[in-house]
């Protein structure tokens, strides 16, 4: 049978998010089939589900031919709780990522689009937890982020040569390896040397097993340098999946934030403009969290942080997937 699947496309700052609006899985069953834990809890679960069954259709939807890899695709939910607006799933070439601050831009500007909603405040529910978003015209969205936290510190990364990398781990939505430890040039002209500098890092903490507090892969790698003409810094985003972030990365933006925040070196309050290998920025703050000592890894006397970062996306295009089963990419070109 050929499926058909109606997506929204649009980009934050030059990163592209595939919204899923329909003709995807029944998500409304599947959400009252797993019920009964928290809302982060429920969306794990329906994650696993969707590992379990659903793999050739998250390809065939976000990976060539119809996609490439430097595009998140994102699963629109009914709300689990009534009072929120929806909850959203991220997903982009290899698998599922825990937050998207890009993509949830990417889903109020494209909601915003389709008339479903006006400027205001809506809650939004992730498989990391709950985000709050403002709506402030057609294209420009606050999120408050997941509580983000600094993990470890100067944690030295071994590369080939004797060399090696010293940075920082930080949860922000998604693990971070963020460095300034580094003489790499971060301008267009040099995505394919940061890419592979970034790739070998990526390599070295997995097999060098430097990981989250439970074993998680650090997925993502940031590496920044001082930034200029009203930047506080400038930054290159390797993500899972071997593209890099267009846009200035919003999870990777508040694990950034956290740790300033624990180095003492940027107040609650204070703005803090980061700038993308694009040039496109996100303006972002912080609040400390209230509530955050749940957080697995969060040394103790440590403390989080509530994230703000705003940013713009623009549509577009409103297109119909077609997925003919006779078609040899139905499920999008195997890696
Ligand atoms: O904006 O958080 C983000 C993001 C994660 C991966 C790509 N963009």
């Amino acid at each position: 049978m050929i499926q058909q699947i109606q997506v929204i496309d649009s980009h934050t700052g030059g990163e592209p998010t595939r919204l899923i609006v329909s003709g995807g899985p029944d998500f409304a069953s599947l959400l009252s089939r797993f019920a009964g834990g928290s809302i982060p809890e429920t969306l794990q679960q329906v994650v696993a589900f969707l590992e379990e069954n659903h793999e050739p259709l998250r390809r065939g939807i976000i990976c060539e031919p119809r996609c490439s890899e430097h595009w998140v695709g994102a699963w629109l939910l009914p709300p689990i709780d009534p009072k929120h607006l929806c909850g959203v799933i991220f997903f982009n070439n290899v698998g599922y990522l825990g937050m998207c601050g890009h993509g949830t831009i990417g889903l109020m500007a494209s909601l915003a689009f389709l008339d479903r909603v006006q400027p205001g405040r809506y809650l939004i529910e992730t498989a990391v937890g709950v985000v709050e978003t403002e709506l402030l015209d057609q294209h420009q969205v606050r999120i408050g982020n997941v509580p983000s936290y600094l993990y470890r510190r100067n944690v030295e990364v071994p590369l080939a040569n004797q060399k090696s990398i010293v940075g920082d781990l930080a949860w922000g939505g998604n693990w971070f390896f963020l460095s300034s430890d580094h003489s790499l040039a971060v301008e267009m002209s040099n995505i394919a040397v940061l890419t592979q500098y970034s790739l070998a890092v990526q390599a070295s903490m997995e097999a060098n097993g430097i990981s989250g507090p439970d074993g998680q892969r650090i997925d993502h790698v940031e590496l920044f340098v001082a930034g200029h003409n009203g930047a506080d810094s400038r930054s290159f985003v390797l993500c899972p999946g071997g593209a890099y972030d267009r846009s200035p990365c919003g999870t990777g933006t508040s694990a950034k934030l956290a740790c300033l925040a624990a180095e003492g070196k940027l107040k609650p309050g204070e703005n803090w403009v980061q700038e993308s290998v694009t040039g496109s920025r996100f303006h972002a703050s912080y609040q400390w969290a209230t509530n955050a000592e749940h957080l697995e890894g969060l040394a103790p006397g440590a403390r989080a942080i509530s994230p703000t970062v705003q940013g713009s996306a623009f549509v577009m295009g409103e297109t119909t997937l077609v997925f003919d089963p006779r078609d040899l990419f139905v499920d999008g070109i195997p890696a």
